[in-house]
């Protein structure tokens, strides 16, 4: 289906362009939809990088505050702590997802909804030193439960 592929090769293409010497790539950027008052979320995504790199900083106009965390389990409590980098071995996919790597957006100042888009700006730093900046638009998701594909069968009329 020629017809189908190529449209998506370009975008593909273009990505690469938007984001000059790109080692990074970015995708499946997601943001998860907050609660009224809630001061927290997370932000997931895929990352490839083809060369030994780091994801050094992250930010975004939604909060001043933004960390990469990754959880770890301390005294058999899995607990997040902030990491002040987060290494991409060269072809290798690093996945941010919930319960594993992510990024924290803290102090919140509104409630992020589905539906909405988060502009985030990633800099990644490679091992001689230079950065590279990547902008993603996240779309903002609740959290699917993994139950969820079971439940499709329930509605049938
Ligand atoms: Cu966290």
């Amino acid at each position: 289906m020629p017809s189908l592929i190529r449209p998506l090769a370009l975008a593909a293409a273009l990505l690469v362009v938007a984001s000059a010497h790109a080692q990074v790539t970015v995708k499946d950027a997601w943001v998860r939809a907050t609660v009224p008052q809630q001061k927290a979320t997370g932000a997931f995504m895929q990352l490839q990088s083809a060369q030994d790199a780091r994801l050094v900083s992250v930010s975004t106009p939604l909060t001043a505050s933004a960390e990469v965390h990754e959880m770890a389990l301390q005294d058999n409590v899995m607990r997040m702590r902030p990491m002040p980098a987060l290494d991409l071995p060269a072809g290798k996919t690093v996945e941010l997802r919930p319960g594993g790597y992510h990024v924290m957006l803290m102090d919140l100042k509104q409630q992020v909804k589905e539906g909405e888009t988060v502009p985030l700006t990633l800099v990644f730093e490679g091992k001689d030193g230079k950065r590279q900046t990547v902008q993603v638009q996240a779309p903002v998701r609740p959290l699917r439960p993994e139950a969820m594909p079971m439940q499709h069968g329930e509605h049938k009329h």
